[in-house]
């Protein structure tokens, strides 16, 4: 039987990691490949899960800890898409907080099941907003000194960069942020895309493609200052069922709770990662995102759905605390649902802040 192809993107929250999978996914599918997604969360009930398999894909979730943390998830999650139909490509997208992966997933896969996956270059992707503040060293980089040891020990591990959201930038600009990466990660190969518009997926495809000594770059890391970078942040995964008398704009409802979230957590002070939000109905979907408090609150999938009742799956992780976190996403709601005359059920809400991570395998030495 011939071997899986295992991708696996990693970058921090909010970097473009979904909707490249998404796209690289529809590649893979044009050449003719069966593809399988694994999304990975702290929590369940994790929005990528719901808009991937929205958009027709195959998608495993492991939820309740990283990849790393749970290596035997991932490979059951794994097995369970092969049962259904087997996969000649998996795609993975790892918790945007994590890193060390090469040392606690891509090498375990390689040493454990070299038979049975074709390990892919592990490409890290760099959000250019969160990335040209860090990498510039502004103490004002919104998350804290350890948040900015995770990001850069994720570039660290990485066998290529991309430069994600170049439809948003000029030549100069990511010129100058790929002098920065690679002043961090000297001879690093960095590529240029846009998981948006397509823009340089052909390069991404290729470099994916290729065969080699990948996967290597293992990690000296501090376990205590990566944990605690990670427990700086508020995790919130909740379900809300919404009900009016009179329909409303699903896609609408979706942009104002997510604005009223940056407004409410801007004025605490609280630096967001990542929002974003799912609208379901009756086969209809639409998300609403944030990705740093420099920008609006955007629509980025259109559902153009009217409905009186609708499912709402929200997603924050934000540098605050999860009690704080969570009257922040209950007050938008309720406060979006007023507007409406709508009434907000929450079905299910988990706010935590990650704990330290325990992988089930290190390996400190490549195969
Ligand atoms: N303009 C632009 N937006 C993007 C691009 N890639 C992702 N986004 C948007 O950035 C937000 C976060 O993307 P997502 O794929 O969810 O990031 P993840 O957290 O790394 O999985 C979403 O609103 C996306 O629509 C891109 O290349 N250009
Ligand atoms: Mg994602």
């Amino acid at each position: 039987m011939s071997s899986i192809r295992f991708i696996m993107l990693g970058g921090f929250l909010g970097a473009g990691k979904t909707t490249t999978i998404a796209r690289l996914a529809r590649t893979y599918q044009e050449q003719g490949l069966r593809v399988g997604v694994v999304t990975n969360d702290q929590a369940a009930n994790l929005v990528d899960t719901h808009l991937l398999r929205s958009q027709g894909f195959d998608v495993g979730e492991v939820a309740g800890a990283c990849f790393c943390c749970k290596f035997n998830d991932l490979t059951d999650t794994i097995s369970r898409l092969e049962a259904d139909q087997r996969p000649d490509v998996v795609l993975a997208e790892p918790v945007g907080s994590c890193t060390d992966l090469v040392a606690t997933v891509m090498q375990p896969i390689m040493a454990l099941y070299g038979e049975k996956f074709d390990v892919a270059p592990y490409g890290v992707l760099l959000k250019p907003s969160h990335g040209r503040r860090i990498l510039s060293g502004d103490p004002k980089a919104g998350f804290s000194p350890k948040a900015a040891y995770i990001f850069k020990k994720q570039l660290e591990e990485a066998d290529f960069i991309v430069i994600n959201r170049i439809d948003e930038l000029d030549g100069e600009e990511v010129d100058e942020l790929a002098g920065m990466i690679d002043a961090e990660r000297p001879g690093v190969p960095i590529l240029r895309a846009s998981a948006r518009t397509g823009e340089g997926f052909d390069a991404l495809v290729e470099t994916l493609d290729q065969r080699g000594a990948f996967g290597k770059n293992i990690l000296d890391i501090d376990y205590d200052i990566y944990a605690e970078g990670e427990a700086e942040l508020g995790w919130l995964n909740a379900n809300v069922r919404i009900t009016a008398a009179e329909q409303f704009s699903l896609d609408d409802l979706l942009v104002d709770i997510i604005g009223r979230l940056r407004t409410s957590l801007a004025a605490a002070g609280a630096e967001t990662a990542h929002l974003k939000a799912i609208g379901l109905w009756e086969g209809y979907h639409g998300v609403a995102n944030l990705v740093s408090r420099d920008a609006p609150a955007e629509l980025s999938l259109a559902s153009d759905c009217r409905t009186k009742i609708a499912d709402v799956v929200i997603n924050a992780r934000v540098a605050t605390s999860p009690d704080s976190l969570q009257r922040h996403v209950e007050d938008a709601v309720a406060a979006a649902c007023d507007a409406l005359n709508a009434e907000g059920e929450f079905q299910n809400i988990q706010c935590l802040s990650p704990g330290r991570p325990t992988p089930t395998h290190r390996y400190s030495a490549t195969s």
